[in-house]
């Protein structure tokens, strides 16, 4: 390939860049990656994508020399582009881990939002920046969102005046982007940020290119809700991997042949539903409580293409958990989620591991760091870890008839009962745990979870609504992002869910396989209501 048509990635190995080289090849250019920092010093142009904790990041960049090229790349103002912590590794130092010292190329420090200010944290999610100065990069962006995910954020002051470009405002008004002269970086995700993303990656690659006319639409002010299209894969009778829906978890046809449904297959459902705007995809291999996913290969195929065209936030769930194989080989929950990640998930969901992890932890008192929700957490970020939830409604006539937190439903049970709780089930519903979903969300958010998916059981495929008493009852449990799921079955069950709950995002299934209901349509009707969509 000529020079042009290179673009050199500095990946120290930490985590998911799969996003970025994807985002990056499907606009046609090849990568070079940097191996010494001679690689650095001799890019044409040079994309750092940061992953991990600020700490280990440092560590690789002094270990090999690459910070001090990175310093000389930068200060003779070559083609730069920093993403999310390869922007915060410019500044001069970070909280993340204790006190570390970054590049020192821009005053300041980098440090935690605070949740008390009532943001949920992780911020996660489409949000609106607002350019200070010219950044050429970002032109097409208008007023429309792009997407955020992390927990640590630089602040703009008179000592850094000169490199800010935009700030988002989240709590705090934060820093967005830095420009000075061709030296970018960025705080959320341009390779997960739909065509607006793309287009900035473009004008980074291609600044000479015939530049598109800068872009009005849109009305994006704050941190947008979320509509995110669920996809349950399984293999069907044939082994063909297939996306299903259940009703209530049940996934097979009521006929005599009690076939597994198939709505579609997966990787073409996710393209559509990337090209009608869901904001993000989830997969969820519904069978890997008992198919090691590792042997599930056609799971990573999967995963594989459908990253390749979706250029929104993917989160793959499904069997992350301590595994031995039948020829006694060990793999750790930690390899599972690797290779998801490799094969490109942006996060990953757990949903039975999780629940071993905060019963465990409710007995004994004391984190053992040793739950795949630790480990996982540890290594890629909280950001990076979903716990999904599949509670189940048990109604109760006393609240003192049950240890757990109960609440009083606005729908009375089949006798009457006034209250419930919400039970935690593992192997995809097939088993009730003694543990409630409001002590398991609280659990695991001290575990290390970044986000909730919230499922009920009693809700899924009934196209009656979300549960409300469920959803406020987790949502006001908890300061991580909470996203509402089941029930889903008209545009007003997430009007509904977003004025009366805190929930960040709703998520559905059927509604969108069934094609009942468009998730434009959806979106419509929440920006009628005066709900911030990303549109
Ligand atoms: O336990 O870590 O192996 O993870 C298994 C994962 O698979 C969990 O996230 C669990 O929720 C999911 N799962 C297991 N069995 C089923 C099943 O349906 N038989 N699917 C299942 C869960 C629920 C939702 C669904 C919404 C929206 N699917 O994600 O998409 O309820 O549906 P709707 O809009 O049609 O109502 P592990």
């Amino acid at each position: 390939a000529s020079d042009d048509n290179v673009v050199t990635l500095l990946d120290y190995g930490a985590g998911n860049v799969r996003s970025i080289r994807n985002a990056i090849g499907h606009l046609g250019f090849k990568i070079k990656d940097v191996q010494t920092s001679e690689d650095i010093l001799d890019a044409k142009r040079l994309v750092f994508p940061g992953v991990g904790a600020f700490a280990p990041a440092m560590d690789v960049l002094n270990r090999n020399g690459w910070a001090e090229a990175l310093c000389t790349y930068i200060d003779q103002d070559r083609p730069f582009l920093g993403i999310c912590l390869g922007m915060q590794l410019l500044f001069d130092s970070s909280e993340e881990n204790g006190f570390v010292e970054g590049l020192g190329l821009i005053p300041g420090i980098v440090g935690r939002f605070d949740p008390s200010k009532g943001f949920s944290v992780p911020h996660i999610g489409w949000n609106a920046v607002r350019t200070t100065k010219d950044t050429d990069i970002l032109e097409e962006i208008g007023n429309r969102h792009v997407y955020f995910v992390h927990s640590y954020r630089a602040l703009p002051s008179d000592a850094n005046k000169e490199w800010v470009s935009s700030t988002c405002n989240y709590g705090d008004d934060f820093i967005a982007s830095v420009r000075r002269g061709n030296v970018h970086a960025v705080q959320f995700h341009p390779e997960k940020s739909g065509d607006v993303g793309l287009s900035i990656l473009r004008r980074f690659l291609n600044p000479k290119s015939e530049i598109a006319k800068k872009s009005t639409q849109g009305k994006a002010s704050q941190l947008a809700k979320r509509v995110i299209a669920c996809l349950d894969v399984r293999a069907n009778d044939k082994g063909d991997l297939v996306v299903t829906k259940g009703d209530q978890y049940d996934v097979r046809e009521d006929t005599e042949e009690n076939e597994v449904r198939n709505l579609g297959k997966p990787v073409e459902l996710a393209g559509q539903y990337y090209k009608d705007g869901a904001d993000e995809i989830s997969f969820l291999n519904i069978t890997g409580f008992r198919d090691f996913p590792l042997g599930d290969l056609p799971m990573l195929q999967v995963l594989l293409r459908a990253s390749e065209n979706v250029f929104v936030p993917l989160t793959v769930g499904g069997g992350i958990r301590d595994f031995t194989d039948g020829s006694g080989r060990y793999y750790s929950s930690l390899e599972v989620a690797s290779e998801y990640f490799r094969s490109g998930a942006d996060k990953v969901s757990i949903g039975s591991d999780a629940v071993y992890a905060a019963e465990e932890l409710l007995k004994t008192g004391v984190k053992s760091g040793k739950s795949s929700l630790e480990q996982i957490s540890r290594v890629y970020g909280n950001q990076a870890v979903v716990v999904s939830i599949d509670p189940r409604r048990v109604y109760v006539k006393n609240p003192k008839d049950v240890e757990f937190k109960v609440m009083r439903v606005r729908n009375p049970g089949p006798n009457g009962e006034e209250y419930a709780w919400y039970q935690c089930t593992v192997n995809g519903g097939r088993e009730g745990r003694p543990i409630g979903a409001y002590e398991l969300a609280k659990a695991v958010e001290e575990l290390g979870a970044g986000e909730i998916l919230l499922n009920c059981i009693d809700c899924d495929g009934q196209g009656k609504g979300f549960d409300i008493d469920l959803v406020n009852l987790i949502s006001d449990a908890v300061s991580i992002p909470v996203i509402a799921s089941s029930g889903a079955g008209a545009s007003e069950h997430f009007s509904e869910v977003f004025r009366q709950t805190n929930a960040s995002a709703a998520l559905a299934a059927g509604i969108f396989h069934r094609k009942e209901v468009p998730i434009q349509t959806v979106k419509s009707h929440l920006l009628k209501e005066g709900i911030e969509v990303r549109m």
